[in-house]
Order: C-alpha cells, then sequence, then structure tokens
C-alpha cells in the first residue's frame, strides 16, 4: 500500500487533527454527531479497513454478524416439562419492518421436530371426496401457487400475563408471533382437485409428528384464504418451521397451522379433537369455556423501548417502536400512551400494510428524562381495538391460559431501564 495514511505510525497531521478534534468535540457537548469529530474511530484507520476479509465461500449459508449473538430464540425452562412439547420465542425486541427471519421464528412443538426427507412425503385427502388422493411435493409444486405475508400467533401468547405482569420481556410476553412471507398452493385448489361432496362442511388437517396435531377447520375457511405451504421467504420452510409442508390459517390461531402436513380429512362436522376440547379453549368465570375462538384479536406492543432493549442515551430525541397484528385484516391505527393510558398520540405505521400481516409503527419523541408508562393500543380496519387487560379479566375471568391481547405496560424509568408492569 502507498497511502500515507496507512502506514504504522500516524504522521504529524493526523495526531494535531485528533487533538482539534478532542477539543471540538468539548464544546460541541452532548450531539451524537459532533461527537465523532475527535474519535480515533474516524482519526484512525482500523483492521478491517487495512486488510483484505474473508472470501466468498466463507460463509456458503449466511449467517448474522458474531456481534448479534444475543439476537437468538429463547426459552424458559421453568414454563415446560420438556423440551420436545415446548416452546420458544422471538426477541421482537431486536427485529425491526414487518418481517421475522425464518432463524428467529419462535418455534412451538408438541412433540419435538419431525425429521422427514420431501421425497418421502405425502399429502392425503380422504374423507367427504369424490376421488381421495394422494399428493407427493412434486404434485403439489404443479399446482398454480401463491405468495403471501402472513403473521401466525400461538394463541398462548401473553398467556402468562393473565395473572398480572410476569415475565420481563417482550421476547417473553409477546415473542410466539412471527410473520413471514409464505409460498403455497390454496388448499381451496386441492380440496377441488379430489371433489367435495355436498355434505362437506369441515376439514381436518393431521401433522407426520409424534404428536399428530389435528384440528377441525370450518369449510369456509377453507375455501377462502388457506394455503397449502412449503416456501417461508423465499426458501424451503425450516424443519422447526414444519418442513417440507404445513398449513397456513391467516389470522387464526397458531395451533390451527399444522406443520408436517400429512392428511385433510373432509368431513360434515367438527371432530371435537384434544387440542380444540381440552386444549385451546377458554374456561370462564361461570365454569364454562369458550370454544372455536379461532381468530387472533388486534394486538400491539412496544418493542423498544422494553425490558430487554433499555434506553442507553439519556434524554433527546428518541424511536419509541413496535408491532401491531390483526386477524381480522389491516392496522388502521396504533396510539401510543406515555402516561400510562390517560393521553394518547397516533403512531406512524411504516412499511406495507397487509391484511392479516405484521405492521410496524413509530413514535418520534423527545425524552425529557422523566419516568414514563408507555403502553400502545391497536386498532383494525374493521374497529375492533385492543382492550386493557383488567377489561378483558372482567369479560373473561382469570381462568384463561389462551387469547390474551391486552395492552402492555412498560415503565420506562429515568436511568432508561424499563420493567413490566400494570396499570389499575
Ligand atoms: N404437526 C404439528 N403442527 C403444529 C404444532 C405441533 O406441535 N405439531 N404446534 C402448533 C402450535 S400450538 C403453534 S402455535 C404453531 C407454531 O408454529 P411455529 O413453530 O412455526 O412457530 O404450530 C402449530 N402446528
Ligand atoms: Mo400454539
Amino acid at each position: 500500500m502507498t497511502d500515507k495514511t496507512n502506514s504504522k505510525t500516524p504522521g504529524l497531521s493526523r495526531r494535531s487533527l485528533l487533538k482539534a478534534g478532542f477539543a471540538a468535540g468539548a464544546v460541541a457537548g452532548t450531539a451524537g454527531a459532533a461527537r465523532a469529530a475527535g474519535d480515533p474511530l474516524i482519526t484512525e484507520i482500523q483492521d478491517w479497513n487495512r486488510y483484505l476479509g474473508d472470501g466468498v465461500q466463507a460463509r456458503p449459508y449466511g449467517t448474522p454478524s458474531e456481534y448479534e449473538a444475543n439476537v437468538v430464540r429463547r426459552d424458559v425452562e421453568w414454563l415446560t416439562a420438556s423440551t420436545e412439547s415446548s416452546v420458544n420465542f422471538t426477541p421482537l425486541h431486536e427485529l425491526d419492518g414487518i418481517i421475522t427471519p425464518n432463524g428467529l421464528c419462535f418455534e412451538r412443538h408438541h412433540g419435538g421436530i419431525a425429521d422427514i426427507n420431501p421425497a418421502d412425503h405425502r399429502l392425503m385427502i380422504n374423507g367427504l371426496v369424490d376421488s381421495p388422493l394422494v399428493f407427493t411435493m412434486e404434485d403439489l409444486k404443479r399446482f398454480p401457487r401463491e405468495n403471501r405475508v402472513y403473521f401466525l400467533e400461538c394463541a398462548a401468547n401473553s398467556g402468562m400475563e393473565w395473572r398480572g405482569s410476569q415475565l420481563n420481556g417482550c421476547q417473553y410476553t409477546h415473542g410466539m408471533v412471527h410473520c413471514v412471507m409464505y409460498t403455497g398452493v390454496p388448499l381451496k385448489l386441492i380440496l377441488e382437485e379430489a371433489g367435495l361432496k355436498t355434505n362437506a362442511k369441515w376439514v381436518m388437517p393431521e401433522g407426520a409428528d409424534a404428536s399428530a396435531m389435528t384440528r377441525s377447520i370450518p369449510m369456509e375457511k377453507a375455501l377462502d384464504d388457506c394455503l397449502v405451504a412449503f416456501k417461508m421467504n423465499g426458501e424451503a420452510l425450516r424443519p422447526e418451521q414444519g418442513y417440507p409442508l404445513r398449513l397456513v390459517v391467516p389470522g387464526w390461531e397458531g395451533n390451527m397451522w399444522v406443520k408436517w402436513l400429512r392428511r385433510i380429512e373432509v368431513g360434515d362436522e367438527p371432530w371435537h379433537q384434544r387440542e380444540e376440547t381440552s386444549k385451546y379453549t377458554d374456561l370462564l368465570e361461570n365454569g364454562k369455556a369458550r370454544r372455536f375462538t379461532w381468530v387472533m384479536d388486534p394486538k400491539s406492543v412496544i418493542t423498544s423501548p422494553s425490558p430487554q432493549a433499555p434506553i442507553s442515551h439519556g434524554k433527546g430525541p428518541m424511536v419509541i417502536s413496535g408491532v401491531a397484528w390483526s386477524g381480522n385484516g389491516r392496522i388502521k391505527r396504533v396510539d401510543v400512551s406515555l402516561d400510562g393510558g390517560r393521553n394518547w398520540k397516533t403512531a406512524r405505521l411504516d412499511g406495507p400494510s397487509l391484511s392479516k400481516a405484521m405492521h410496524r409503527f413509530y413514535l418520534d419523541i423527545d425524552w425529557d428524562g422523566s419516568d414514563m408508562l408507555i403502553q400502545s393500543r391497536a386498532m383494525d380496519e374493521h374497529g375492533f381495538f385492543q382492550p386493557t387487560k383488567n377489561e378483558l379479566r372482567a369479560a373473561r375471568g382469570e381462568n384463561s391460559i389462551y387469547h390474551n391481547n391486552g395492552i402492555q405496560t412498560w415503565y420506562v424509568k429515568a436511568d432508561g431501564m424499563v420493567e413490566n408492569v400494570e396499570v389499575s
């Protein structure tokens, strides 16, 4: 290298620039841009600028920078008895935009991850059809296919919060949700291929995993927007997301999105499977249970600042950011409160606004450095909005685990640290 600035000992001119820089920095005060003037990271050539980097085949399948090693799915050990029937959580506090990267989509399985060679995978359609059929993966890829972005939320997301604020971080309180672009064949086309009998009113997808997950889905939904999907974000489904085939049931609770999809039975009434009777029902105060509560109602959460993403920069301009979604359609508006729900400001929705997909919102504020109780409240295009947690409890009692879409409160302290709290 001939460039003098790349020589080992910095020249006089650089040293004096450095001094001048420090002086300028001191005068300029706290503004971020001015601080850069005396920064050795600006005035000194760094190793990564000096030496060649890795070549093209160093990372045949790309992974994030080593500095992002903390951005991972995490579980809560005491929450479940085994790792095979368990859950981990999407690190929402580290993400932006509306798409969840494949390797960070939360996982929920009831019998571990099925390990399936796609060449050995089959999808059977039987029951009230003219001709029962069996498809290979290759057969399925010959049907016209679609690309759609949808959120998937487990009905148990925020389930721990029914009894008060518990887990300190939106990853744990709200991380049983992800949003990806699926490529798949409309379920309608596959059912039509088999030919539906006139009394065909329900379908029952079944998984090829050890739990053989089965749920009843009404025919109107099956013929509306369900997909038999084989790709997520452009590449094959991940094994933990149902490789090689999963059902996509837009806007409805995650449990119905059967992974490792091997069979769809067509019937004239629901099957009352375990997962729709003893589980995924909501026990009310009077001893009765709500059943078939399929749609995921509007919900939102502030992802930053949040307990895992405290404010580190002190008072001044900052961005409050979060996500909102609704199983009914698009999010129309998100309001943000800085004072525990007394006053509300309308947040800025940014990025694509797609039906039954995640929406990103921002509120750009000038923080005066005092305590805040921050909340977000989503409203969808049909006018449904998020209730407070106490409104939810008044309507449904406190026996529930599922379908908690109550407004979340984060207590932001003057030092920037954040805690999960509830306001009454
Ligand atoms: N075959 C099968 N499908 C399944 C499950 C399962 O255990 N087995 N879990 C369900 C539940 S409860 C949820 S919330 C979603 C989770 O999807 P994910 O693991 O892609 O996040 O898959 C659903 N589909
Ligand atoms: Mo779930």
